[in-house]
């Protein structure tokens, strides 16, 4: 009887026996998601996934139902109708959620795994950047409906505004979330939220930088970041957008040529995705909180290196 040793390689798996040795092609595991949040969470989830499973040479593998799938069409990962793949599939985690952490990005692609974890940090998904663009495009649904409001806007206004021609004209996109983070267990915790003094800085920032420019300012869903946008986001160069749904709102802002954020991944992404000059509101977490020990030591695990934070 010959001894058959099973040694585990890049990408190979080689059979070594007394007699002779083999090597059969790699039977790749698959990589799951355990989605978790919204949309600007959900995107964070499979970009940084889709980065983990290229490194470790397994497969993104996502339901046909998933959410996701619902705003861009164009995801490469392997869709799947049965669920008992991903549900039986040894679990993995993350240390904290919006740093890098090199033992989350490393996996044993030796057996199905999900992965039950945020992962904000565009360094799990750096070395896929133009993958990542392209498969966050959104859905010609979704798409055609922005466009329409982003032309109605800009047209409106240049109509408006005949020193200011269309052609030289540099659109901001802004989002406010403010609200839900002023809940009393967040401050807590260490959210700190952008307050006028961010905004208005943030404006003249690029009233400053452009001759030409027009604001189309979004908020969150919530009630009181409406009436606080009414407040505080003016200007005879502002529109404030009407706000719809989230996948039409941050494919409005995926067009702007710049962005200033405040809070939240939502904003996040819409600022990746537009890929200008970013405004960043730079004090999210307190210091010495919690919520601080979530990123890493200079915050740039998470705010993507050249965003301007103010
Ligand atoms: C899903 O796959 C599992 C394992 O391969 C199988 O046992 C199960 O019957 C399948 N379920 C459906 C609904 O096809
Ligand atoms: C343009 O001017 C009209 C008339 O004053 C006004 O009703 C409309 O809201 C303006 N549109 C924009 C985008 O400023
Ligand atoms: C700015 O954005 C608008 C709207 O998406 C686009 O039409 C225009 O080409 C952009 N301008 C520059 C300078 O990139
Ligand atoms: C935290 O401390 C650093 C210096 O240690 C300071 O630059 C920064 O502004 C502080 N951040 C907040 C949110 O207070
Ligand atoms: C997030 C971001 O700003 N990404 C990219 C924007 O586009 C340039 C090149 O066009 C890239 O180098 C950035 O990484």
């Amino acid at each position: 009887m010959s001894t058959v040793v099973t040694i585990c390689t890049l990408g190979l798996y080689v059979f070594l026996s007394s007699t002779q040795t083999r090597i059969v092609p790699h039977i790749k595991v698959h990589l799951c998601p355990d989605w978790t949040g919204r949309l600007g969470n959900l995107m964070f989830q499979y970009a940084s996934l889709f980065g983990i499973a290229k490194r470790n040479d397994m497969v993104l593998t996502i339901h046909e139902d998933d959410e996701i799938t619902s705003v861009f069409d164009n995801l490469f990962a392997l869709k799947l109708k049965n669920k008992s793949i991903c549900e039986h599939a040894q679990t993995w985690g993350e240390m904290e959620p919006c740093l890098y952490d090199m033992l989350a990005a490393t996996i044993p692609s030796n057996r199905n795994v999900k992965h039950m974890s945020l992962l904000q940090s565009w360094k799990y998904f750096s070395h896929v950047e133009q993958a990542i663009r392209e498969q966050f495009r959104f859905n010609h649904k979704i798409e055609s409906k922005c466009q329409k409001m982003l032309k109605d806007a800009i047209i409106g206004f240049t109509s408006n505004h005949t020193d200011k021609p269309v052609e030289n004209l540099q659109v901001v996109g802004i989002h406010i979330r403010r609200g839900d983070y002023l809940d009393k267990d967040k401050i807590a915790y260490g959210y700190q939220t952008a307050d006028e003094e961010y905004i208005t800085k943030s404006i003249n920032y690029f009233r400053s930088k452009f001759k030409h420019v027009l604001f189309l300012a979004y908020t969150s869903y919530y009630w009181k970041d409406l009436l606080w946008r009414e407040k505080h986001v003016v200007g005879s160069d502002v529109i404030r957008m009407r706000v719809t749904s989230p996948e039409i709102d941050m494919c409005v802002l995926s067009k702007c040529n710049h962005s200033i954020i405040t809070v939240g991944s939502f904003g996040w992404w819409a600022a990746w995705l537009a890929n200008g000059t970013t405004i960043y509101y730079k004090n999210v977490a307190k210091n010495g909180s919690e919520y601080r020990n979530d990123f890493s030591e200079d915050l740039t695990d998470y705010f993507y290196p050249g965003w301007i934070g103010f």
